[in-house]
């Protein structure tokens, strides 16, 4: 039996893109099905996820779990080689307070720079409020050499949407932030995840803003 995950548009929905890197990037074999969001396909999608209300929502059999910190636990508890989060207690213990931590925060970052994996801007003006999160995560990816702790783990994939929110708004961060940002651009499942959405997702207005608009960045290293 193979997990189905249901997931918004791949440019738009940042915590779909989480749900399915706990599988892709652990190896894990997951089919997809498209919830078009503000769409009455959306409910429609769902309603064989019930209860869930939002994606990614995940099932298997009778089996449905619809939030994205409940999906990482729950899958590092099924495939406990998957290397969902690090070996070391300490580490491990810091790798979930940073997945929580961003899965509750960051707010002020995340409403004013969505996800959007098809258009760039430059020059955006950042407000204090969003300065102060990213001086948090700045903080908080210090430790990073190469990912977080070392192996690719859940507070990677949890970060992985911040990471293209700062490259697609051309978000000033410091050299180590920003080597931990290209880190995730040259990340294979992310390039996948990007290539597909940008071939399939169609442009969403309420993505739309007056920003002026800049090319991607790109990175020259893969994974
Ligand atoms: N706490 C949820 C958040 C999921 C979420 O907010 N997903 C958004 C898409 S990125 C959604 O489904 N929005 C549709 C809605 O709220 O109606 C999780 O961790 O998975």
């Amino acid at each position: 039996m193979t997990w189905t995950l249901a997931i918004g548009e791949r440019c738009y929905s940042s915590w779909s893109l989480r749900g399915w890197l706990l599988f892709d990037a652990f190896g894990i074999p997951v089919n997809t099905v498209s919830a078009p969001l503000y769409s009455d396909g959306f409910a429609r999608v769902l309603a064989d996820f019930a209860p869930a209300r939002t994606v990614p929502a995940a099932k298997l059999g009778d089996t449905v779990i619809w939030d994205s910190l409940a999906l990482a636990e729950e899958l590092a508890d099924r495939y406990p080689d998957a290397g969902h989060w690090p070996a070391d207690p300490a580490r491990r213990a810091a790798a979930r307070s940073m997945a929580a931590e961003m899965h509750s925060g960051f707010t002020a970052l995340r409403s004013y720079c969505s996800m959007n994996l098809r258009t760039a801007f430059r020059d955006v003006p950042v407000p204090d409020d969003v300065r102060t999160d990213l001086n948090r995560i700045e903080r908080l990816w210090s430790q990073a050499d190469g990912w977080l702790f070392g192996d690719y783990s859940v507070a990677d994939a949890f970060f992985a949407p911040v990471a293209m929110r700062i490259a697609g708004h051309d978000l000033y961060v410091g050299p180590n932030a920003r080597a931990y940002v290209h880190k995730h651009l040259a990340h294979s499942s992310l390039r996948r995840w990007m290539e597909i959405g940008r071939a399939v997702d169609p442009v969403l207005d309420a993505y739309t803003r007056d920003w002026t608009e800049t090319a991607w960045p790109t990175t020259t290293t893969k994974d």
